[in-house]
């Protein structure tokens, strides 16, 4: 019998079953019963641990495999029929190929397991913006994550209808059952040579093999929200970004919206979600994680949040750094790899809060603080990437307007990173394409957390996109300066951020968190033509009164964070023309080779 009313969708439904081979089929409806029912099931099996029912109704705490923790980028394919529409910063292999390797794998994977079928909307069901995908899977825990993360079931087959237009996204955990064998309560998935995250962006597929990570399996979030939109969005003239959308409303009622692309670990959920300081401004949500942006009738971008939850790195988080993520994930979440107190608690490490008990640690084991009171490295009780699956809706400063199927027209893009010298705190654009050059030169300093060599070195990630663009990064910066040129006095203001500058001694020299909002201030007035600036070699910044200085900043200190660093500029230029635009190749836009020669003659005047 059919599943669904949509006769293509059927179709690869039964062409999927036959090569998997699943024991049964279940489709997804959205509803609470079966939501409810998944979770029951899992907790029986052991797969899911069912929390303090008290202090946080709803939650369940999952273990997954040691070894299945994180995104596979080395595993991460973007498979275009020409290696050249791929670029060079994507692993490429020919969609035949691919999918024969593929395909040998697929065949019998779902033995002795259920192939759940997933309709599911990123965006406000039935908004213009919106986009419909399918998932096939074989873990329930990715049916309750894809509940919480994306709009799921009846009602997104009713805007499918009989003919609309869906992405077919396939995942399986790549661990086939024997006859009356069971996972018993066992994370399954396939070891790394195994696992596959296959982008097909012509054919507008997702095959994903042999991960139950979030970034790996819930389809709809990295592989098909950024990685397939962002080739889509080039084809057609609209942009999907790894961007956070703020709302900010002034004292005097102003409504200004922000976008705003950061690499990992500068706090984006953080500022998502951020509590002003400076009396009578409002921050909300709208989202923290992906901006999908589209040219409105008046020319205009307006965006959406395609995603319906967060999906937060929990290690770091607490009630100071992020309130606000801390109360979205008191109930009806679910969390991935934190420890588990005796009173059916969570604790991880950066919670500012010493744990209340001996903890079972997030491989299961027993796990005491060490006297020095900080966790060693790699023994944390919470993995480092430990996750949170929150529902959007539980976020105390979520802005009414989050799901307006128009979207929110956006009035300026941020970018920022982790740097320690040289780049000041805000700074603001002369021109679009001056506004594109920043975010190609996007990077951040690699901290001690990351097991890496290049610790103090600056990684770049341009426009925070290099793991998530499904086409060629030189196209992809071509498209943005396109961009600006339909509509140019329409486009957003584009602003630098650094709020992590240093002294020489090693201080933070600007306070963060809640007193970014002054930034935030200086941003929004900027939008409206005020704000006191001063032009400079590299754009327009704030006047030395014309952010509000926060308490423990120093005269001094404001001046270091808002002056212009013409040597470290220089160096900054030399390196992004030496080191960083060449793995661009010959598709690198003139318009930001130009920006480095203007702006280095600005500098050397
Ligand atoms: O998220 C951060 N933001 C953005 C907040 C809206 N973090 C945490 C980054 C790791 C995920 C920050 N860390 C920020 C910031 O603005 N700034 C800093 C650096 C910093 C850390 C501590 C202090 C000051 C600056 N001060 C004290 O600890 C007292
Ligand atoms: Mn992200």
């Amino acid at each position: 019998m059919s599943l669904t009313k949509h006769a293509k969708l059927n179709a690869w439904i039964e062409e999927i079953q036959a090569m998997v081979k699943p024991e049964n089929v279940v489709l997804c409806d959205g509803s609470q019963a079966q939501y409810d029912n998944l979770i029951k099931e899992m907790v029986e099996s052991g797969l899911a641990t069912k929390l303090n029912q008290e202090k946080l109704p709803g939650c369940y705490l999952f273990r997954s495999d040691a070894s299945d923790v994180a995104r596979v980028e080395d595993r991460t394919y973007i498979s275009s029929e020409k290696q050249e529409d791929a670029g060079p910063t994507n692993n490429w292999k020919a969609p035949a190929e691919l999918k024969a390797e593929m395909k040998a794998l697929y065949d019998g994977c779902m033995k002795g397991r259920t192939m759940y079928v997933i309709p599911f909307s990123m965006g406000p069901v039935g908004s213009d913006i919106a986009k419909i995908g399918v998932e096939i899977t074989d873990s329930a825990y990715v049916v309750i994550n894809m509940m919480i993360m994306t709009r799921v079931g009846s009602k997104v087959l009713d805007v499918l209808g009989t003919d609309g237009e869906f992405i077919p996204c396939l995942h399986s955990v790549g661990s086939p059952l024997q006859p009356g064998e069971s996972d018993n309560g066992k994370w399954p998935c396939a070891p790394i040579e195994k696992k596959y995250i296959s982008h097909f962006p012509e054919e507008r597929t997702i095959w994903s093999y042999g991960s139950g990570y979030g970034g790996n399996a819930l389809l709809g979030k990295k592989c098909l929200a950024l990685r397939i939109a962002s080739a889509v969005a080039h084809e057609e003239g609209w942009l999907a970004e790894h961007m956070l959308i703020l709302k900010i409303t002034s004292p005097e009622g102003v409504v200004k919206y922000v976008c705003g692309a950061f690499p990992s670990a500068c706090g984006k959920t953080n500022l998502a979600m951020l509590i002003p300081t400076i009396p009578g401004w409002k921050v909300e949500t709208i989202g923290d994680d992906i901006a999908w942006m589209k040219p409105g009738k008046d020319g205009r971008l307006y965006a959406i949040n395609p995603e319906a939850g967060f999906f937060g790195v929990a290690p770091g988080t607490n009630f100071h750094s992020n309130k606000n993520a801390m109360l979205s994930a008191q109930k009806d979440t679910i969390y991935t790899n934190v420890a588990l107190e005796a009173d059916g608690t969570v604790w991880w490490e950066g919670m500012d809060e010493d744990p209340k008990s001996e903890l079972i640690d997030w491989k299961g084991n027993k796990w005491n603080l060490p006297a020095n009171g900080k966790s060693e490295k790699g023994k944390e009780a919470a993995h480092p990437n430990a996750r949170f699956t929150a529902p959007a809706r539980n976020c105390p400063a979520i802005a009414p307007e989050w799901e307006d199927p128009k979207g929110v027209p956006v009035d300026a893009f941020l970018f920022g990173g982790r740097r320690p010298s040289t780049i000041p705190l805000v700074h603001q654009a002369m021109s679009w394409e001056h506004g594109v050059f920043m975010g190609s030169i996007v990077g951040s300093e690699v901290t001690a957390a990351v097991i890496s060599d290049q610790v103090g070195q600056v990684r770049r990630d341009p426009f925070a996109m290099l793991p998530f663009c499904g086409y060629h990064m030189g196209d992809y910066f071509a498209h943005w300066i396109k961009m600006g040129k339909a509509n140019p006095d329409k486009m957003p203001k584009i602003f630098f951020v650094n709020w992590f500058r240093k002294t020489k001694e090693g201080k933070w020299l600007w306070p963060g968190y809640g007193d970014n909002s002054r930034v935030l201030k200086w941003v929004c007035e900027r939008c409206d033509g005020k704000g006191d600036a001063v032009e400079t070699p590299i754009g327009f910044m704030p006047t030395a009164t014309a952010i509000d200085r926060p308490e423990g900043v120093t005269v001094e200190d404001m001046n270091e964070l808002l002056s212009v660093d013409k040597a470290g500029w220089l160096a900054e230029l030399a390196d992004v023309e030496k080191n960083h635009y060449p793995k661009f190749g010959d598709k690198l836009p003139q318009e930001l080779r130009d920006q480095i020669k203007i702006i280095t003659e600005r500098l050397s005047k």
